[in-house]
């Protein structure tokens, strides 16, 4: 069976933007993949970190994997900072990584520009070399990622061929899996910026675990344009747009469909029905979560994962010493 690789990191409640970018395609791709999901806490610090709040937020994320219907015993689900060789290997790499390349990543720039004042830490600079280590630890087949990852994969493909013509067959190449529809969800109040968990817009991102309510209010009050022509057009109509991939998404079915579901609608027709859909997705998850965070099902998962994840990563770091000549001759 094929592997399957991703992750997650604990640094806020997750949105729509998680679900639709992430979760969903795991839990969609856990039947075609033997399937590796983390939870990403040594990525969460290349961004400052509240230490309580980091612990909550872990086991919040456990929860809502499981909620989501992630099977544990499809999925091998564990804690990145439990697993040494990450870090590891990450060394590894960034010794065969060059600043130039580093220096391209977009993300790193936006992130590094609120971060001016405070410090940038080097961690937020090596991110994509530690991302790059999670994935060929595990020899993994394929990446499911939002939009926002994608060049993140296509350093980690970089790395892997230089460290392979290099040394010999080592890693193997890894393929990204983005959805067609709702790769980049938008925030609701400016359509022009991604839907994130760090980000201070309240109205605008639309929380998993929001109360049904306001998530309906959340999504009522999305900006649109003026004129009232329900089409996908994500230049001239970001808001419009960014809603019609919500619906699509979460209804499994095309943008041109939505368009045709919705020619003779109204914009608060529109508004009404993503609310219900979306709504009707969140509530059943949200219920499933509410009864896993007061179990005690959260170690016993992290203990599982952990002890399948370990002694794979080990063999592959030894291998991988082993081909540039580290430790004892
Ligand atoms: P942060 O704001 O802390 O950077 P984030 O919301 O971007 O967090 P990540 O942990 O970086 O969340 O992302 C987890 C997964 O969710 C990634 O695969 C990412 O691409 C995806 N994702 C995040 N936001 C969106 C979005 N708005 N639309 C689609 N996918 C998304
Ligand atoms: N960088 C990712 C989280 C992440 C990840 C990974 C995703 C860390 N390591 C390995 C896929 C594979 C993010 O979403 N910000």
């Amino acid at each position: 069976m094929k592997k399957l690789i991703s992750g997650i990191k604990p640094t806020g409640q997750l949105t729509l933007g998680n679900y639709i970018g992430a979760i969903k395609q795991f839990v969609k791709l856990q039947n075609e993949y033997e399937s590796f999901i983390f939870v990403a806490d040594l990525h969460a610090i290349t961004t400052p970190q509240n230490k309580k709040q980091l612990q909550k937020l872990i086991k919040e994320l456990v929860a809502l994997y499981l909620a989501c219907g992630l099977d544990s015993s499809k999925n091998t689900i564990y804690l990145q900072s439990e697993n040494p060789y990450h870090a590891h290997l990450s060394w590894v790499l960034n010794c065969h990584t060059y600043l130039g390349e580093l220096n391209r990543m977009t993300q790193f720039k936006d992130k590094a520009a609120k971060l001016k004042k405070e410090g940038i830490p080097a961690g937020l600079y090596t991110y994509p070399v530690l991302m790059a280590s999670d994935i060929l630890l595990y020899d993994a087949d394929v990446v499911p990622v939002g939009d926002d990852q994608k060049q993140h994969v296509e350093i980690t493909r970089r790395l892997a061929e230089r460290f392979n013509n290099k040394y010999g067959s080592t890693f193997k190449i890894p393929d990204v899996i983005i959805t067609s529809t709702g790769a980049r969800i938008k925030d609701l109040q400016d359509p022009t910026k991604k839907m994130d968990k760090s980000s201070v817009s309240d109205k605008g991102v639309i929380l998993m675990l929001d109360p049904i309510e306001s998530i309906k209010q959340k999504i009522r009050r999305a900006v649109t344009d003026n004129d009232s022509i329900i089409k996908f057009d994500e230049k001239n109509k970001p808001g419009i747009s960014n809603l019609i991939n919500i619906y699509a998404n979460l209804k499994d079915i095309s943008i041109k469909e939505t368009e045709e579901e919705f020619k003779k609608a109204n914009y608060g027709d529109f508004k009404e029905a993503v609310a219900n859909l979306v709504t009707e997705v969140l509530k059943p998850i949200q219920d499933k979560y509410h009864q896993i965070i007061n179990s005690n099902i959260i170690d016993d998962i992290l203990n599982q994962g952990i002890e399948k994840a370990l002694p794979l990563a080990k063999a592959k770091c030894e291998y991988v010493s082993k081909k540039i000549g580290l430790g004892r001759p």
